[in-house]
């Protein structure tokens, strides 16, 4: 038996019923062998079958799984879930030839590589998408080496299983040293239809937050302060329209949190040998979910970041954002640890086991305990929160009021936590004064080390942006020609989302100059994390001083802060630039960049 393999005889009983009603179901437990082969030790600890090479067919079909209990369709590649990992080198011209078995249409997208543009697979903007019986044929020249990973740009087929890891191998020797590799691919997983849970949002965005203040904390709050002060929070918030607890609009009351397609209870499980040093390689391929990562007991070396090789920094502790990846170097004793990653709503985790001997399993540890937005979350450097003019928003004022400035009660000043970075000036298009925002931050925080809500002063060491500095710096020197500023926006009751106020149905493209350094200046105007997505380019992220930070493809910005980072298109053609949350894109909070 290949060491990678979990037992059966370790599994609870619970999940072995499952796992071989799963077997019997004919599902994509199934396909998948029990056993890894050995040949892939050395290389990665992969969480199906892998394939090598230039030449890759990947079928995607409609595939009855049974993750819970429960049989249901899921959206696989060869009839996997996750899909295959595919292992590149870089260097080569890779060809893809990919078959649609499902009865509507499809796409896979090469997520953080940089091929041509036609070859990049967002239905409506790089090609027609792949109709029901066709196959399409992607081929393009891999440039760049790392971890990454691919999913499907069409429907809900994300949310219903399309992703799987892509392993670039250098075209030289590899920087990482490691004695071992292994991918651990989060994910969340729903037995309803994403469209349902789409349309249970649309009517009522908290649907699935079971954080909402209770009786019982409006008790607590006037144990903890004043019951005047107690009563203005509540009115306050209540006001505003907006939640405290809106940390993730979905949430374990229907999500099931999957690493490497795992449930909790099923404990993914890979064997190391004592004294080995270990690349984890984490990819977020979560729909709709932020994870906070870390393994009890065991210091995290972060050395790459969207496959970007860093300077290695030593944490306890990471969050990782929708479509994000992060490779860990572990040094592990002679022991088993637990790899946790707790929802950033603290409703469920996904987790997995390392250990050296099979069988063995470490505590798990318990949830954090959610915490409640800031002020300083909604609304940034708090002096001038909301926009002069807000109070004339023409919102349905069914609750009796509208949105209006001036308001924030100043005990509220004193609930923040965090170091808050000088504020900026922000400029708001006159297009976020409509229904489609319902809420401006006017001074944004600026300042890129700050963990994000529920890792702040936890008593562990959390990774920030501020911690991550690509070796050898940004790939272009040249300072900007010119510069973009955009707001990230969104309407928490009607649950649409937007770039400056308009979906992306009523937006019109972004225009960058082919080769031409621009800075492109993003304000999160919304009270949610948005991981965002730019096709085709790296975003080499700011420090607040304007030097360089960090080059990745996501960049994960929190509640009323501002970031910057600076983008050199190399490839022409169009592009999508799209919030990371599938149902946020879904809503509308997504561009067209083009590149002329
Ligand atoms: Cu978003």
């Amino acid at each position: 038996m290949s060491p990678l393999c979990k037992p059966e005889d370790a599994l609870p009983n619970l999940a072995r019923r499952r796992f071989v009603a799963a077997m019997a179901a004919g599902g994509v437990m199934a396909n998948v062998p029990p056993c890894v082969k050995a040949a892939f030790l050395n290389e990665a600890a992969l969480p199906n079958n892998a394939l090598s090479g230039t030449e890759f067919d990947l079928t995607i079909a409609e595939t009855e799984i049974n993750i819970t209990g429960t049989p249901r369709k899921a959206t696989t590649v060869n009839g996997m879930l996750p899909a295959p990992t595919l292992n590149w080198r870089e260097g080569d011209t890779i060809t893809l030839r990919v078959s649609n078995r499902l009865d509507e249409p499809t796409s896979i997208h090469w997520h953080g590589i940089l091929p041509p543009y036609d070859m990049d697979g967002v239905p409506g903007i790089s090609f027609a998408g792949i109709a029901p019986g066709e196959t399409f044929t992607y081929r393009f020249k891999v440039e760049q080496s790392g971890t990454y990973w691919y999913h499907s740009h069409s429907g809900m087929q994300e949310q219903t299983g399309l992703y799987g890891a892509i392993i670039v191998k250098p075209a030289a020797a590899e920087a990482i040293k490691a004695d071992r590799d292994c991918i651990v691919l989060l994910s969340d997983w729903t037995d309803e239809d994403p469209m349902t849970v789409y349309a249970k949002l649309k009517k009522d965005s908290s649907y699935y937050n079971f954080n909402q203040p209770t009786f019982s904390d409006f008790v607590k709050d006037t144990a903890d302060s004043s019951l005047q002060a107690a009563i203005a929070k509540r009115h306050m918030w209540n006001m505003m329209r907006m939640n405290q607890t809106d940390l993730s609009d979905i949430s374990a009351y229907t999500y099931i949190y999957l690493l490497n397609g795992k449930t909790p209870e099923a404990n993914w499980t890979s064997l190391f040998t004592a004294g080995e040093r270990i690349r984890l390689r984490f990819i977020n391929a979560g729909a709709m979910t932020f994870f906070d990562v870390r393994i009890p007991d065991l210091p995290l070396q972060v050395v790459q970041t969207d496959g970007q090789n860093i300077e290695p920094v030593i944490v306890d502790e990471f969050r990782i954002g929708p479509a994000e990846t992060y490779d860990v170097i572990v040094e592990p004793q002679n022991r088993a640890y637990t790899v946790f990653a707790q929802a950033m709503d603290r409703t469920g985790y996904a987790r997995g086991t390392i250990t050296p001997h099979a069988g063995l399993t470490a505590a798990i540890p318990a949830l954090d305990k959610a915490q409640p937005l800031t002020m300083a979350d909604m609304m940034g450097a708090m002096e001038h929160a909301m926009a002069p003019g807000d109070a004339d928003e023409t919102h349905e004022s069914d609750h009796g009021h509208s949105l209006h400035s001036n308001h924030a009660p100043d005990q509220m000043a004193h609930s923040r936590h965090l170091p808050i970075g000088t504020a900026a000036p922000v400029r708001h298009a006159s297009s976020e004064y409509g229904a489609s925002v319902d809420m401006r931050v006017d001074t944004p925080r600026i300042n890129l080390d700050d963990p994000g809500i529920g890792l702040r002063n936890n008593g562990r060491r959390v990774l920030t942006y501020a911690d991550l500095r690509t070796i050898g710096g940004a790939l272009d020197k040249n300072p900007p020609a010119r510069e973009i500023e955009l707001h990230l926006t969104g309407n928490m009751e009607r649950y649409t989302w937007s770039f400056d106020g308009l979906e992306f149905s009523r937006s019109s493209p972004v225009h960058l100059r082919h080769r031409e350094r621009t800075r492109i200046i993003i304000v999160n105007d919304t009270m949610m994390t948005h991981p965002l997505h730019l096709h085709g380019m790296w975003c080499e992220l700011e420090t607040p001083n304007g030097e360089f930070q960090v080059r990745k493809h996501t960049l994960t910005i929190q509640p009323a802060q501002r970031i910057s980072f600076l983008v050199t298109p190399e490839v022409l053609g169009r592009w999508a630039w799209h919030c990371h949350l599938s149902l946020h894109m879904h809503a509308g909070m997504m561009r067209e960049v083009v590149v002329a």
